[in-house]
């Protein structure tokens, strides 16, 4: 079972809630950045009844980790919804990012956003924590104008970010739902590193991801995903501990009796999944059975 070790739902992103309602006034567009391996997970949730009337685009973000053919069934559902936000998936940052990203972006803004005929256009940018929302900012500034990382929670306050004289970006801190709304969307909020690393087991997390990757794909493809040997233990049910063992046995993560060591490699797997190591996997279908 997934559970939450810790509160991760500090003050932080209550203060950030009241931060956009003050600015929503005056904010032209929102810019809801999403993890393009989770588009449902990591939206953000309540934002529907917080922006009346404000548009919204979406950016599934991370596509250069999420699978090419998910994200086309995700960009196809959005656009089949008359009430949802026109989306639109990005590559903001790590080794996809291209200038052309930038200008698609600009121009998909100017599109979506308020006219604003006096002064300047007015973005706020919003999603969960590390879904790339700064890294997003600076590759419309075309500069490194808010601060970015690796981990959740670095971006502590609002920051307004003049682009230029006809655009200002606010850029905000991430905000979580308030609690997991199962078991496969806090794993999902847990792989794409949206939670901070002691929020959660890896064991866990791990044995949801292999369950995730089973339903979508065989025994092989999965091993195949997890670099096992398919000669030797390719365990050919549905049982996480099994896939952990043989996954410790292929990196050599022994305990001290030569036995595997299953929470090592349940961390190996989350944190090479993290950074795209396992390969272009998206954890969600728009066909998911949601009950
Ligand atoms: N591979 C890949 N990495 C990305 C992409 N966009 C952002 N990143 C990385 O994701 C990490 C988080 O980026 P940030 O821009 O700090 O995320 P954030 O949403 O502002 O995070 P908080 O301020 O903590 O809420 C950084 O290490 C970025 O380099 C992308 O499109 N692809
Ligand atoms: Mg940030």
């Amino acid at each position: 079972m997934v559970t939450p070790r810790r509160d991760w739902y500090p003050g932080l992103m209550e203060r950030t809630k009241r931060l956009l309602s003050t600015y929503l006034p005056h904010i032209d567009l929102v810019l809801e950045v999403a993890d393009a391996r989770a588009p449902r997970a990591t939206r953000w949730p309540s934002l529907d009844a917080m922006l009346g009337q404000v548009p919204r685009l979406l950016l599934l973000n991370k596509a250069d980790l999420a699978d090419p053919a998910s994200t086309r069934r995700w960009l196809a559902s959005f656009a089949s919804d008359p009430d949802g936000p026109p989306a639109l998936a990005l590559c903001a940052g790590g080794s996809g990012v291209s200038v052309r990203e930038a200008g698609r972006l600009r121009a998909a803004i100017k599109a979506a956003g308020r006219p604003s005929p006096r002064g300047a256009q007015k973005v706020a940018v919003v999603g969960v924590p590390n879904a790339g929302k700064s890294t997003v900012i600076n590759l419309i500034a075309g500069a490194r104008r808010a601060p970015s990382g690796a981990k959740p929670g670095m971006t502590r306050g609002k920051q307004w970010v003049v682009v230029s004289p006809d655009l200002w970006i606010l850029d905000l801190p991430g905000v979580l739902p308030p609690s997991p709304r199962g078991v496969r969307e806090f794993a999902c909020l847990a792989l794409t590193g949206t939670l901070p690393q002691g929020a959660f087991d890896a064991a866990d997390v791990a044995a949801e991801l292999v369950l995730m990757a089973l339903d979508r794909l065989d025994p092989p493809g999965l091993a195949a995903v997890l670099d096992i040997d398919p000669e030797t233990s390719v365990p050919a049910s549905a049982d996480p501990p099994a896939w952990l063992s043989a996954f410790a046995l292929r990196r050599g993560l022994l305990g001290p009796n030569g036995e595997p060591h299953r929470a090592q490699a349940a961390q190996v797997i989350v944190a090479e999944f993290r950074r795209g190591r396992l390969g272009r996997l998206t954890l969600e279908e728009p066909s998911d059975d949601q009950t």
